[in-house]
C-alpha cells in the first residue's frame, strides 16, 4: 500500500511534460498497490531561483493528471521548458492519519514557499509530541497527517542553524537530524527549495529503492559495471529514480540500490552519497559532524517488463491465474532433483541446507502469516507433519502479538508473506527474533525485509505479482512449502517411496495445472449462475481446509461477495443451521483420505435440499451426487498433498468471473492493498 516515485536528471536536458509524464507513469506503475490520493511536486523558475509547485488530489491518479494540467493551462506554465538537472517526486497515499483529501495527500509541506517537501510511506508514531513542539515554536499545520510534521521538523533545524551561523549545512544533515526524531516505520523523500536540483531518500522500516541510468552506456554489454562510476559524479549525463516498488524501476533500469534501514541517500552533483543513520552523531557545540558516506554495491533487478504488463489479458489477475504453469515451474526450477548422477531423487533448496539440522531438532515448527500466505501454510501443515514429525502450529501474525503467545529457542517460526513486507508478519519476526527461535522466511520478494531480517528462508520466484488478490503466489508457496517438508524429511528411510512420488508429482504439477485452467469458461457459467447472490458458502477438509478459506477469501475479496470457507468436519456444529434451497454451497471432495467422510457430507447437505456445487476427481461425477442433484467441478488427480494447488484454480477463476460480470475492479478491490504495511 502507497508509494514513493522520485525522478533526478542530471546533465541530460528534459522538458517539463516529459518530467510530468514520467512520475505519473511511475505513479502509474505503483498504483497497484493501493491507494486514495495522489500528489506531485516539480519546479518552477522564478526570478533566477527555483520555486516547488505541488499538486495534489484525492482519489486516482487521472484525476490528479487532469487536475495538473488543468492548472498548468490556468498559470501558463511551461509545459516545453527544458531543465538539465531537475528533481521531481511523486506519491501515492494510503490514508493512516486523516481523511483522503488533498491537504492530506503528500507530498507534505514546511510552510506555504514549500522551503521543505517530503512524501511518506508508512507511520510516525511519535507525531503528537513532535507536532506540539513545532505548535509552541510558531509552526502552524494543515493536515492531519502524521507526515507533516517531517517537513516542518527539517525546516526548523535548518532554520536554527542558520541562526546560529552556520550556514554550511548539507541537505543530508539536515535529514539526519530530523531522522533523530522520528520513531515508526517510514521511507521517504525530500525535495527542498534551499537545495535545488538535490534529492534526499531514507528509510526505516518501509521499502526503498534507488534506480541508476547512466545514459552513455551503450560500450557496456551487461556483463559486467562499475558500481563506483555509477554512483560517483563523474559529470556524466546520469538518471536517478526512487521507487518503494520495483516494477516502476524496471522500464528505466535494472541497476538498483535496495536502500537499507538507517541510510540517508544523497542525490547531487550527479552523485549519490549513502550515509548510515547513527544515533550518537549529530549536533555537536554548534557544528555538525561531518558524517564519512559509505560504500556500496548496486545490485541487478531480476525482473522482466513483460512482467508488468498485461499481456493478452484484460487484468493482471487474470493473467496471473493463466501463468501458473509457468510460475510453479519458475518456483521449482533448479530445485528438484532427479536422473542423471541423482540417482535418488531429492529436493536442493540453496538456502536451507545448512540450518536444515537445526530445523529437525526443533521442538516445534510455527508457521506465521496473515491472509492468503497464511492459508497457504495451512494447506502445507498436514504434509509437514506427516514427513517431520514435528508438530506443526498455525498462527496468524496479528494475533499472535495481540496475544504475546509463547515462542521458545527450540522452535522454528516460518513466516509467509508474498511481499516481503507484511507488517503483521515483520512485527511478528521481530517478536520471534527477541525469542531467540530459528526464523525462516518464505517471500516472494528479494530483498524485502521479511527476507533480510530471517536467518535462512527460500524465495518463493513466482514472479512480480501485480493483483491484489494473490493467485500465482499463492500456488507457488504451496508447492515451496511442500519442498521444504521433503527437505526436512528428507532424511527418512521409512518415507521414501513417499517422497520420491511427491517429486513425481511436482514435475507434472505444471501440466495439470494446464488441464484444470481449461475449466475456464465452465466457471463463467457458474459464476453467471451466482451473479446475484448474497452469500457462498465454501466446505473443505484435510489437504484441502486451505482451498475452502482460500477459495472464499477469493470470492469475498474480489467479487464483494460474502462467502466463507469452512472445515467441514465442523458442519454440524453450527453451519449446517444456514443449510436451505437458496443458498449455494461449494464442497470440496477429492479422492484422498478424507473421501468417504466428504460424501457423507455432501449426503447429509442433500438431506437439508442444500444447493450444491462439488468439486470432485475426474470420472468422481455419479458417485459424488448420490442423493440428490449437484453441479459438479471435475478435476484432475495429483498427489494428495499437492491436490490444493489443482483445486483453487477453479475457484480462482470463479471469483474472477464474478468480479467482471458484477462490474467490479478486480486488479484493485475496494478498500485492499496489495501488501498490507501498515499494522
Ligand atoms: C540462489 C539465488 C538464485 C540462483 C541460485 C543458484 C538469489 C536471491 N538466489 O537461489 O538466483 O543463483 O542460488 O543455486 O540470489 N533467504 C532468507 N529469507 C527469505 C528468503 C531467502 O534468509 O525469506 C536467504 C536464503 O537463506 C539464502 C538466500 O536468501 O541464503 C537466497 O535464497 P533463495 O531461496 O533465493 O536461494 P536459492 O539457492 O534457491
Ligand atoms: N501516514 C501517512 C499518512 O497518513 C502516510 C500513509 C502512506 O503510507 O501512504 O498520510
Ligand atoms: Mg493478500
Amino acid at each position: 500500500m502507497c508509494g514513493i516515485f522520485a525522478y533526478l536528471n542530471f546533465n541530460v536536458s528534459r522538458e517539463r511534460s516529459y518530467i510530468l509524464q514520467l512520475l505519473f507513469n511511475g505513479l502509474r506503475r505503483l498504483e497497484y498497490r493501493g491507494y486514495d490520493s495522489a500528489g506531485i511536486s516539480i519546479d518552477f523558475s522564478h526570478e533566477a531561483s527555483t520555486v516547488p509547485l505541488v499538486f495534489r488530489q484525492e482519489g486516482n491518479i487521472e484525476t490528479l493528471v487532469k487536475s495538473v494540467y488543468k492548472e498548468v493551462g490556468a498559470t501558463n506554465l511551461n509545459l516545453e521548458e527544458s531543465f538539465s538537472t531537475h528533481a521531481g517526486i511523486a506519491h501515492t497515499r494510503w490514508a493512516t492519519h486523516g481523511e483522503p483529501a488533498p491537504r492530506n495527500s503528500h507530498p507534505q509541506t514546511s510552510d506555504l514557499k514549500n522551503e521543505f517537501l517530503v512524501v511518506h510511506n508508512g507511520v510516525i508514531t511519535n507525531y503528537e509530541v513532535l507536532k506540539e513542539t513545532l505548535v509552541r515554536h510558531g509552526f502552524t499545520f494543515e493536515s492531519e497527517t502524521d507526515t507533516e510534521v517531517i517537513p516542518k521538523l527539517a525546516k526548523f533545524i535548518f532554520d536554527n542553524a542558520n541562526e546560529e551561523g552556520d550556514k554550511s549545512m548539507t541537505f543530508s544533515q539536515v535529514v539526519l537530524e530530523v531522522m533523530r526524531h522520528l520513531e515508526g516505520a517510514y521511507a521517504l523523500v525530500f525535495k527542498s527549495r534551499h537545495y535545488p536540483n538535490e534529492l534526499i531518500a531514507c528509510k526505516r522500516g518501509s521499502p526503498l529503492l534507488l534506480g541508476v541510468k547512466e545514459l552513455t552506456e551503450q560500450t557496456n554489454n551487461g556483463t559486467s559495471f562499475n558500481d563506483v562510476k555509477y554512483l560517483s559524479s563523474n559529470g556524466q549525463p546520469k538518471e536517478f529514480f526512487f521507487s518503494s516498488d520495483a516494477s516502476a524501476l524496471v522500464e528505466h533500469t535494472k541497476k538498483v540500490l535496495v536502500v537499507e534501514d538507517g541510510e540517508v541517500v544523497h542525490l547531487k552533483d550527479g552523485g549519490a552519497s549513502i550515509f548510515k543513520f547513527n544515533h550518537i552523531k549529530g549536533k555537536r557545540g554548534g557544528t555538525f559532524t561531518r558524517l564519512p558516506s559509505i560504500e556500496r554495491a548496486l545490485s541487478v533487478l531480476e525482473m522482466e517488463v513483460e512482467q508488468i504488463n498485461k499481456g493478452k489479458y484484460e487484468h493482471y489477475m487474470q493473467k496471473e491465474i493463466h501463468e501458473q504453469p509457468e510460475s510453479l515451474t519458475t518456483s521449482m526450477r533448479g530445485r528438484l532433483l532427479r536422473g542423471g548422477s541423482c540417482k535418488v531423487k531429492s529436493v536442493l533448496l540453496g538456502g536451507l541446507k545448512d540450518h536444515l539440522k537445526t530445523i529437525r531438532r526443533s521442538r516445534r515448527i510455527v508457521f506465521i502469516g496473515c491472509g492468503t500466505s497464511y492459508n497457504a501454510a495451512l494447506a502445507s501443515r498436514p504434509i509437514l507433519e506427516e514427513l517431520t514429525g514435528i508438530p506443526v502450529t498455525m498462527e496468524i501474525a496479528s494475533d499472535l502479538l495481540d496475544r504475546q503467545g509463547p515462542i521458545y529457542r527450540e522452535d522454528t517460526a516460518i513466516f509467509v508473506s508474498q511481499s516481503g513486507e507484511t507488517a503483521d508478519t515483520l512485527l511478528a519476526l521481530e517478536y520471534a527474533l527477541e525469542n531467540g527461535a530459528l526464523c525462516v522466511g518464505i517471500t516472494n520478494t528479494v530483498g524485502s525485509a521479511i527476507a533480510r531480517n530471517t536467518h535462512c528462508g527460500v524465495h518463493v520466484n513466482a514472479g512480480c505479482e501485480i493483483g491484489v488478490a494473490s493467485t500465482k503466489a499463492y500456488t507457488s508457496q504451496i508447492v515451496v512449502m511442500v519442498m521444504l517438508a521433503l527437505a526436512i524429511g528428507g532424511d527418512t528411510l521409512s518415507s521414501q517411496a513417499r517422497r520420491e512420488a511427491i517429486i513425481d508429482g511436482l514435475f507434472e504439477l505444471p501440466s495439470k495445472v494446464k488441464e484444470v485452467l481449461k475449466l475456464d469458461e465452465e466457471m463463467r457459467d457458474l459464476a453467471r449462475l451466482l451473479i446475484a447472490e448474497q452469500s457462498l458458502l465454501v466446505f473443505g477438509r484435510g489437504y484441502n481446509h486451505a482451498t475452502a478459506l482460500e477459495g472464499a477469501l477469493k470470492v469475498k475479496e474480489v467479487s464483494l461477495m460474502h462467502s466463507e470457507g469452512m472445515l467441514a468436519g465442523e458442519m454440524k456444529h453450527g453451519p449446517l443451521a444456514l443449510v436451505d434451497e437458496t443458498l449455494p454451497i461449494v464442497v470440496i471432495a477429492p479422492r484422498d483420505t478424507c473421501f468417504s467422510k466428504q460424501q457423507s457430507v455432501i449426503q447429509q447437505l442433500h438431506a437439508r435440499k442444500g444447493r450444491l456445487i462439488v468439486m470432485c476427481t475426474k470420472g468422481d461425477a455419479a458417485s459424488v451426487c448420490v442423493g440428490g442433484s449437484c453441479r459438479v467441478i471435475e478435476v484432475p488427480q495429483v498427489e494428495d498433498c499437492l491436490q490444493p494447488v489443482i483445486n483453487i484454480v477453479p475457484l480462482q477463476l470463479l471469483a474472477y468471473h464474478l468480479t467482471v460480470l458484477r462490474g467490479y475492479n478486480v486488479d484493485q478491490p475496494r478498500n485492499l492493498a496489495k501488501s498490507v504495511t501498515t499494522q
